[in-house]
């Protein structure tokens, strides 16, 4: 089904039309209301009034993770705090969390849009959805709640763990529509199994999986597993949440970019330079509606391909091949977005250890595992096998404390782990997605 047929079909020209118009207000309104936007906009010699056509996007400077890192926490925000009604964070490069910001209009338009992903998976009024998505800081939560609320289906608000409990409220309560990340779906189908439960004679039968990584051969493995439909949807908290793009359930094959909403362009991560449609390179979007965090050229670091292929749904909007891995270091580990640097920001706060570290990364049935190899000084160095094992417990909690992520800290001799003569290997990620 589609949700808002006038704007999800809109012939091309119309729907260029309306980007213009829309993008040409966001320049102005950031060039006015955000210093650090007027200052990049200087600096590059463009004003919002030389934004002619949408070919003079690509004159506008990219913002980056490193940019909203040096604004922290909310000095991009376009609007005054008293009309943000909403603040989400995701993981930033170093300890300091990327944060952003909601009008009541933004989380209005977000709930559109949401609703507009549900209903282009399947969903309907009559559904139950069952949201495995965590609820807090992270997006997936709340965005897939307002959706489906305005959809004007029943939510269960479930939230991320206690597996078993999700499995007996699944049966109990006759869901039908399951979100999640595509490996926690994998593992409520073990965790039923373990249960006696027969998971395929559920009601359910679509699930709506993104937030990481997942591949065509992990789909078959789902659809199999839990005898449904498996959607794939992306999102990021920075350009809005999920519900940036989505699948449809008629073809299944790349997902539609909102482009009334959202203008994508694919470039080339080590030029900058844009790339044509059918190309694979480095996702940015900037935001055209937004209010209170709106983004010009945002660097996704994910690596996509784009292409206007028409499609079975009728969709006019472009679509965006599943995203097959990024252009920077992130790691998405069980859900929760982790890059090396953060955990070297952690090391350092720890007495004794060098910032000499490694991470294994592996996937034992369905659940990510990190292993962080972390190499003690000389100082540190101490025959006392209990005294390394309590340095490690601490580093693991203060990991799970920072990051929100759990790992398994395995304390080195000094020396021991491989130093480099150009950039470190820091990351061993064995995971066959
Ligand atoms: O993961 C938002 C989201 C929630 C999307 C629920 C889908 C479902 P962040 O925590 O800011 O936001 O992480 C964003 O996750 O830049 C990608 O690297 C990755 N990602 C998100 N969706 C997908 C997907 C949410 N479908 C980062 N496939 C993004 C691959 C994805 N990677």
């Amino acid at each position: 089904m589609i949700w808002d047929e006038d704007f999800e079909t809109l012939p091309r020209e119309a729907l260029e039309d309306l980007q213009l118009k829309r993008l040409r207000a966001t320049t102005e309104r950031v060039y006015a209301t955000v210093p650090f936007y007027k200052n990049k906009f200087d600096e590059a010699g463009i004003r919002p009034q030389d934004i002619k056509s949408l070919i003079d996007l690509k004159h506008l400077p990219f913002t980056t993770k490193i940019d909203l890192r040096d604004n922290y926490p909310f000095g991009l925000f376009a609007v005054p705090m008293e009309q943000v009604v909403r603040i989400h964070a995701s993981s930033g490069t170093t300890g300091k969390q990327t944060v952003v910001g909601y009008t009541r209009r933004d989380i209005n338009t977000w709930a559109e849009l949401m609703a507009r992903s549900l209903a282009a998976a399947g969903a309907q009024k009559n559904d139950m959805i069952h949201n495995a998505y965590g609820y807090g800081l992270f997006t997936g939560g709340l965005g897939v709640h307002y959706g489906a609320e305005k959809l004007g289906a029943s939510v269960i608000p479930i939230s991320g763990g206690n597996s078993k409990r999700q499995i007996i409220i699944m049966q109990d309560f006759g869901s039908t529509v399951l979100t999640c990340t595509p490996s926690y779906a994998l593992f409520l189908a073990e965790t039923s199994e373990e249960m006696g439960v027969d998971i395929k004679k559920m009601k359910l039968k679509v699930g709506i999986f993104g937030a990481e990584p997942w591949s065509e051969r992990m789909r078959d493995e789902i659809e199999h597993k839990l005898n449904i439909d498996a959607i794939d949807i992306y999102g990021l908290s920075e350009v809005m949440g999920p519900g940036v793009s989505i699948e449809c359930i008629e073809a299944k094959r790349g997902l539609h970019i909102f482009e009334d909403h959202f203008i994508p362009e694919i470039i080339n991560p080590q030029t900058g330079e844009v790339l044509p449609h059918g190309e694979k390179g480095e996702l940015v979007f900037t935001t055209i509606t937004k209010e209170a965090f709106p983004l010009i050229r945002y660097r996704t670091r994910d690596i996509s391909v784009l292409y206007r292929q028409p499609c079975k749904c009728s969709r006019t909007h472009v679509r965006m091949e599943r995203v097959s891995g990024r252009s920077d270091d992130m790691l998405i580990i069980r859900g929760v977005n982790v890059f090396p640097s953060q955990i070297e920001s952690v090391l350092m706060n720890v007495a004794g250890v060098e910032p000499h570290y490694l991470l294994v990364v592996d996937r034992q049935g369905t659940l990510d595992t990190l292993e962080v190899q972390v190499e003690v000084n000389q100082k540190g160095f101490s025959d006392e096998v209990k005294d390394f094992q309590m340095l490690g417990r601490r580093i693991e909690k203060d990991i799970k404390d920072l990051l929100g992520v759990t790992a398994v800290v395995r304390m080195v001799e000094p020396k021991t782990i491989q130093r480099s003569e150009g950039k470190a290997q820091r990351v061993i990620d064995k995971r066959k997605i």
